[in-house]
C-alpha cells in the first residue's frame, strides 16, 4: 500500500517535470502596459520591468510600439551603455509591434535609435537562462531508476493526444501533492 502511494508520488512529479516542458514558452510583452516607449517614470523603468521577468531560451520579447514613433535593435553591451548604434547585432525594427525571439542565453542589450530616447531610458537589458528551471524553484531530487520505464509512455502519447495527457498529468499532479499529506 505504502509502496503504491510512493510510486504515484513519483509519477506525480514527472507529470510535473512533463507540466513544466509543455508551458515553456512565455511571451514578455516589454513594459507591459506601457508598452515600448520613452519611460514616463524614469531611466529605470525597464531595468525594474526586466528584473519582474524570467527570460528563457524559446521565449519571445514583444516590443509595443507605434511605427515611425519608435525603433528597436539589439546591440552590444558597450553600444547599449553608450547609447549608440555602433555593431548593431542583426537590423533595426522600424514596425511596430516587433516580435523578437530568444534564440541564445546570456545577456541582451535593446535600444530605441530614435532621437535621444535611449539616454531617456528607452533601453533594455535582460539575462536569458538556457532552462526552464529557474534558479529558486529547481526540481528536487532526481527519480528514482524505475521511473524510467513510465516517462517513454508519457511522452509518447504527448503529440496525438496533448491536451489530455497534460490533463491527466495535472490530475496526478495534485493527486501526489495530496498524498504527500500522508507520509
Ligand atoms: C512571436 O514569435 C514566436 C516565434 O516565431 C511565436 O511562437 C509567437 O507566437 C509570436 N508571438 C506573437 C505575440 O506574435
Ligand atoms: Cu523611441
Amino acid at each position: 500500500m505504502e509502496s503504491q502511494m510512493k510510486m504515484m508520488v513519483v509519477f506525480g512529479l514527472v507529470a510535473a517535470v512533463f507540466l513544466q516542458n509543455v508551458a515553456a514558452q512565455t511571451a514578455h510583452v516589454v513594459g507591459d502596459t506601457a508598452g515600448w516607449n520613452v519611460p514616463q517614470n524614469g531611466a529605470q523603468q525597464y531595468v525594474t520591468w526586466a528584473a519582474s521577468q524570467t527570460f528563457v531560451i524559446g521565449d519571445s520579447l514583444i516590443f509595443n510600439f507605434a511605427t515611425n514613433a519608435h525603433d528597436v535593435v539589439e546591440v552590444p553591451k558597450a553600444s547599449f551603455d553608450s547609447c549608440s548604434d555602433d555593431n548593431e547585432i542583426g537590423s533595426t525594427i522600424t514596425t511596430g509591434p516587433a516580435n523578437v525571439s530568444l534564440t541564445s542565453a546570456g545577456d541582451h542589450y535593446y535600444i530605441c535609435t530614435v532621437g535621444s530616447h535611449c539616454q531617456s531610458g528607452q533601453k533594455l537589458a535582460i539575462t536569458v537562462s538556457s532552462s526552464a528551471t529557474t534558479p529558486g524553484t529547481s526540481t528536487t531530487a532526481p527519480p528514482p531508476s524505475t521511473t524510467a520505464t513510465t516517462t517513454p509512455g508519457v511522452t509518447a502519447e504527448s503529440p496525438n493526444s496533448s491536451s489530455p495527457a497534460v490533463r491527466t498529468g495535472f490530475v496526478l499532479c495534485l493527486l501526489s501533492v495530496v498524498m504527500g499529506f500522508f507520509f
